[in-house]
């Protein structure tokens, strides 16, 4: 058929893929034509990206992918590269989940309180945003020859083009943007002693970003010329705007997958002493939206005790969990002491003894436990959201890897007593071919795209079960009464 075809590279923590997406009038496929293993490596203490085992991985993609008008690419955010004056990469870039931050906030937060950081840049606290790995490798001989620092899908997209550029989505979790403006925050950057001249020029979702070197087409057998089109780069980005929801609905959005990120799309940031407190972050979508939400552990806390376990069959051991006591002990998944890896089901435990509450001592206990705690983490994050926002929801769409998984659809529909709209699972890789369509003429805006999306790859719908006072309950025993009293 004649349905222009667009190449969607989506890069997760855990694996890699590029995925052809066709966009016709009124339908809307994807295909993924090859997956690769994302496998970080540790020298010495440092954790890294095995990046050029990732644009491996992107080249043979193409290479399967064919002949394509566009290619966009899509990531985990905050990570970047440093190149130096003659845009050679100066090492690994380090893993977000690498502990060289430790400590870091507090030496920022002496310069610039963190209440001003927040009202500056909007983002949340997290160990790993990238104004804090700036901090960290200042000093070092390879930030002293660092003429660049460029944000991973920017360093894919640098690769295959030659051309350097900061997309928006991506920057704005970097913690020196201004989420108001769209544009860098100067006086904050300043203070902190880092020169914002290391990012290159930022552009938007849609812009073009140059094309395929001639060695790249020789290395894919693609056929010149062929565009790379900047998309939302940041993968929640892509994934919000693929969120299957009517133009007039009031919807929270969860992107599952290796992290939850909880939240609602709004016109302006929230930018509130007690939107900091609870540690909400305004990161940008597209079109200048705010992506209104909150990080949390997500399903990484599943794929770590898979990882200790030595890889059991995954669906037996939901169906496992599925028939465990439900609500026996919950932690709380948004803590930041589960971001490093290793021993997660001890470290899962731990955390259920030191609050009081029996320690889960089987994989189906274990498995249930992060199940009911991610559930319970949505639920604060959707209430906390609509509240902090001033606004209210009657649905939750939820979006990406986690939308596959049935018993963390309906625990979370329980939880949040409102109906779950889940999928489409590769919401990312859909968001970004509704951006190169768009910017190629096929879709008019937003609204159309997602409604594209709905016809195409329609949502299957959890209905909460009722027992919200259970939720409640495990609520008051994770938190305390007083504090959840506090906050509502
Ligand atoms: C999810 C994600 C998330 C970020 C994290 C570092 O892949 O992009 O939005 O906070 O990675």
């Amino acid at each position: 058929t004649s349905s222009p075809r667009f190449a969607a590279v989506d890069l997760g923590a855990s694996s890699g893929r590029v995925m052809v997406g066709r966009v016709g009038p009124d339908s809307l496929d994807l295909k993924e034509v090859h997956r690769f293993p994302n496998t970080p490596v540790r020298t010495g203490p440092t954790l890294h990206w095995d990046i050029l085992a990732l644009y491996a991985g992107v080249l043979e993609g193409l290479r399967a992918a064919g002949q394509v008008a566009s290619v966009g690419i899509d990531s985990w955010a905050v990570d970047y590269g440093l190149l130096d004056a003659d845009g050679a990469l100066l090492g690994n870039p380090v893993h977000y989940r690498d502990r060289r931050t430790e400590g870091i906030a507090e030496q920022v937060w002496s310069r610039v309180p963190a209440h001003e950081l927040y009202g500056a840049t909007g983002l949340q606290y997290a160990p790993f945003n990238t104004l804090f790995q700036l901090v960290a490798a200042r000093g070092t001989p390879q930030f002293a020859a660092a003429r660049h620092a460029v944000l991973i899908p920017d360093l894919i997209a640098y690769w295959l083009t030659g051309e350097l550029g900061t997309e928006l989505t991506n920057a704005s979790t970097t913690q020196l943007l201004d989420p108001r403006t769209g544009k860098w925050a100067h006086e904050v950057a300043g203070r902190v002693g880092i020169d914002l001249d290391l990012f290159p020029a930022l552009r938007r979702p849609g812009d073009p970003a140059g094309l395929l070197l001639p060695h790249v087409l020789e290395e894919t057998g693609l056929r010149g010329p062929v565009p790379v089109t900047a998309v939302a780069s940041h993968d929640t980005a892509s994934a919000v705007a693929a969120v299957p929801a009517a133009a007039d609905a009031d919807f929270a959005y969860l992107c599952t997958g290796t992290w939850s990120l909880a939240g609602l799309e709004l016109d302006a940031p929230v930018l509130t002493e007690a939107s900091r407190e609870a540690n909400f972050t305004n990161e940008l979508g597209i079109d200048g939206t705010v992506r209104y939400l909150r990080n949390i552990m997500g399903l990484w806390l599943l794929q770590e005790c898979l990882r200790a376990w030595r890889h059991p069959d995954p669906a037996d051991l939901l169906a496992a969990a599925a028939d465990a006591e439900p609500l026996r002990s919950v932690v709380d998944a948004g803590a930041p002491e589960f971001l490093a890896p290793g021993r997660m089901p001890d470290r899962i435990a731990e955390a259920c003894r030191a609050s009081g509450q029996p320690a889960p001592s089987t994989p189906a206990e274990t498995t249930r436990c992060v199940l009911d705690s991610l559930a319970l983490a949505h639920r604060r994050a959707v209430e906390d959201a609509q509240r902090l926002a001033g606004r209210s929801v009657d649905a939750v769409h939820l979006v990406g890897g986690g939308a596959r998984n049935a018993l963390l659809c309906q625990l979370t529909a329980d939880a949040c007593g409102l109906p779950v709209l889940a999928g489409p699972a590769e919401a990312s890789a859909l968001g970004n071919v509704l951006v190169q369509a768009r910017a190629h003429g096929l879709l008019a805006d937003r609204a159309e795209a997602r409604a594209l999306v709905a016809r195409s790859q329609p949502p299957t719908r959890y209905e909460p079960r009722g027992g919200s006072a259970r939720w409640r309950a495990a609520e008051e025993r994770l938190i305390g009464r007083d504090r959840l009293g506090r906050g509502r």
